[in-house]
């Protein structure tokens, strides 16, 4: 189980439907696969989204990191040095997704060592996961049309409504023409990407009462201090840290502090090693957990499927799972499916799933 190589492969592909929020828009996947290769021939892969806006992360740093920095810190160690890993990747503070990926890869390569799924030595609580969709910026009208779409082709009841740093009545426009449209038995739930103030933030709540959020996420910036603790304990909803909690002890903070009352839990941030730390410390912390979406592609998203079902914590609520959807293509050779509004669990050793080689030489942006 002797790790040889550490690679990070950069890969550009186009979305269909380019996702626009407070924070940013993505028009382009320009994520990195991350490959861990052992003596004994086993390849694990797991995949880095750059958010830059949010973390200072590019396709270049990423790359850069991996290559300069954690590739030499973990070549030599074995598979089931996890610990000692993430002890030495931890010593440099930030570039949560290149870590995350590493750590991922590793796990997924010790799947595939042991002919046992990633699912399952995570902990294998459940088979599948109900699917949340994340609606981004557009019109009320645009926003609550693709709701039903999602609705009709994949059975999604859950929706993310994207808010924030755009007019006040265009968002409490597009949450009221949404409920109209989709009834009283789907669930709506905001995340304002840091986007407004905590009184903005608060305005809108009381506000929209009636619309019937189920949680609202990152409404202003943690940073805020006393007003983000003063617009939580008025929150009559959880209210999710998501990028204002990267690490474990981030999240202890936050909610030790009232800066929120759940969390998003994102592996492609914490990997599998940190985010089982962030689910045990929600769940003994009596807080709800989420899976959240950085907009991942398919490789992504099956690490946060595998995760997400393996514990209790996290399978409770909708999972974001269907980015993806909106990209024109994706690395592996079976993709990934959404039915009735769930996602189940790969079957398979490791993440249960295979990369397509044609497709990886079509897309990376490296030399190959
Ligand atoms: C989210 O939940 O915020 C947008 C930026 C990012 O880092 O993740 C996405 C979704
Ligand atoms: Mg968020």
């Amino acid at each position: 189980m002797k790790i040889i190589e550490v690679r990070a492969i950069p890969f550009a592909i186009p979305f269909t439907k380019p996702l626009k929020f407070a924070s940013g828009e993505i028009h382009v996947a320009d994520n990195v696969l991350v490959r861990v290769t052992t003596e004994d021939g086993v390849t694990g892969v797991a995949e880095a989204p750059p958010r830059p806006y949010t973390y200072g992360e590019t396709q270049e740093s990423i790359c850069a990191v991996v290559a300069k920095l954690f590739a030499p810190a973990v070549e030599g160690l074995s598979l089931l040095d996890r610990e000692q890993v993430r002890a030495r990747l931890t010593r440099t503070v930030g570039n949560p997704t290149a870590k995350a990926a590493i750590d991922m890869a590793m796990w997924d390569a010790w799947g595939k060592t042991v002919g046992q799924s990633v699912h399952g030595l995570l902990g294998g609580f459940t088979d599948r996961l109900r699917v949340s969709h994340m609606l981004g910026f557009d019109a009320p009208d645009v926003v609550a049309q693709q709701a039903v779409e999602m609705r009709e082709l994949y059975g999604i009841t859950s929706f993310k409504v994207k808010v924030g740093r755009r007019p006040i009545a265009l968002d409490v426009a597009v949450c009221r023409r949404l409920r109209e449209v989709v009834g009283d038995d789907v669930e709506l739930y905001l995340d304002g990407n840091r986007g407004w103030t905590a009184a903005e933030a608060a305005d809108v709540v009381h506000r929209l009462t009636d619309v019937g959020l189920s949680r609202v996420e990152e409404l202003c910036p943690a940073d805020d201090v006393l007003g983000r603790r003063w617009l939580v304990a008025q929150c009559p909803v959880p209210f999710v840290a998501d990028e204002s909690a990267p690490t474990p002890a981030d999240v202890t903070r936050e909610i030790l502090a009232g800066a929120a009352t759940a969390v998003s839990i994102k592996t492609a941030r914490t990997g599998f090693s940190d985010s089982l730390r962030v689910a045990h410390l929600a769940e003994g912390l009596g807080v709800e957990a989420v899976i959240g979406n950085q907009i991942d592609g398919q490789v992504g998203t099956a690490c946060s499927l595998a995760f997400g079902a393996s514990q209790a914590t996290t399978a409770r609520t909708a999972a974001e799972l269907s980015n993806y959807l909106d990209m024109s293509d994706d690395l592996l050779t079976e993709p990934l499916r959404i039915a009735d509004g769930e996602m189940r669990v790969l079957p398979g050793a490791g993440l249960g799933i295979d990369i397509d080689e044609d497709k990886l030489a079509r897309y990376r942006v490296d030399a190959g």
